[in-house]
């Protein structure tokens, strides 16, 4: 069938797995970075190429990679991100295939696997857009705000507290960098391992304003090395939200599947995808 063979190349499962294991080898390359990897930034460049959608226009969204593009890769929000960009060009290079916007998405799966966290089903499908389909600055939560803003941010993407709670205990992983968000420091002790320490240490630890000269964060009265973000403390100060926040502090279990239940829909805000199976590709370890 000389057509099918001198067609456009479809990728299968086992291409995107090739993907994968090229990322997840390159993490383990390059562990000369932060805490020892570069996972979390690149589960924050997921984050804020999935977080911007709006559910009313069903714009933003991972699909266009529009971050690629000034203004929104200069939208504070974004700081830092480059690095994670940068970290997947390599990537990009030697699988031209992939778009943007599935790479992006999927290296967040595969930092999250390999850094111990739940399976995360992916699926592709995402095109890249132009310049023209950048989102609006403001579409990203702020740090200092309250429990209403987060509840108004996460909402506008059509989340409901358990998953806006469930996703935010993302910030087991990594840090907060004073030259990107000004923030400084890390949620918990092991910034490289997706685990529930962020929802048990809110719900055990003493928190207090860190006293310095950068923006109000909270520090742990034990240790002081720890910190939390006035948006972090909101999953404690507001009823509903904390009610999650302890159910994960007691069980990893339930936090995993429910954490990975909305990271899946957080990847796949409006997309337009023409099929319906996701895989779990396969982790390294
Ligand atoms: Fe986050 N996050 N995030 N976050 N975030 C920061 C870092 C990470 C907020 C603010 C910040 C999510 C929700 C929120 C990660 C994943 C997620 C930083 C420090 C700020 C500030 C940035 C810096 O200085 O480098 C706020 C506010 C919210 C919600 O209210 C959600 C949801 C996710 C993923 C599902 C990860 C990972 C990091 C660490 C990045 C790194 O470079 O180590």
């Amino acid at each position: 069938d000389v057509a099918k063979a001198s067609g456009p190349f479809v990728p299968t499962k086992d291409d995107y797995q090739k993907v994968y294991d090229e990322i997840a080898r390159l993490l383990v390359e390059k562990d000369d970075y932060d805490d020892g990897s570069y996972g979390p930034v690149l589960v924050r460049l997921a984050w804020h190429a999935s977080g911007t959608y709006d559910k009313e226009t069903g714009t933003g969204g991972s699909n266009g990679a529009t971050m690629r593009f000034a203004p929104e890769s200069e939208h504070g929000a974004n700081a830092g991100l480059k690095t994670a960009r940068d970290f997947l060009e390599p990537v990009k290079a030697k699988f031209p295939w992939i778009t943007y916007s599935d790479l992006w998405t999927l290296a967040g799966v595969t930092a999250i696997q390999e850094l111990q966290g739940p399976a995360i089903p992916w699926r592709p499908g995402r095109q890249d857009r132009d310049v023209s389909a950048c989102t609006p600055d403001g579409r990203l939560p702020d740090a200092d705000k309250d429990h209403k803003h987060i509840r108004g941010i996460f909402g506008r993407m059509g989340f409901d507290d358990r998953e806006i709670v469930a996703l935010i205990g993302a910030h087991s992983l990594g840090r907060a960098h004073a030259d990107r968000s000004g923030y400084d420091g890390p949620w918990d002790f092991s910034p490289t391992v997706f685990t529930n320490e962020f929802f048990r240490l809110l719900v055990e630890e003493k928190w207090a304003w860190k006293k310095w000269s950068g923006p109000d964060q909270y520090t742990d009265k034990t240790t002081k090395t720890l910190m939390m973000l006035p948006a972090d403390l909101a999953l404690i100060k507001d009823k509903e939200f904390k009610k999650h926040v302890d159910r994960y502090a007691k069980d990893s279990e339930v936090f995993f599947k429910e954490f990975s239940d909305a990271f899946v829909k957080l990847l796949e805000l409006g997309v337009p995808f023409t099929t319906d199976e996701r895989w779990v590709l396969k982790a390294t370890s």
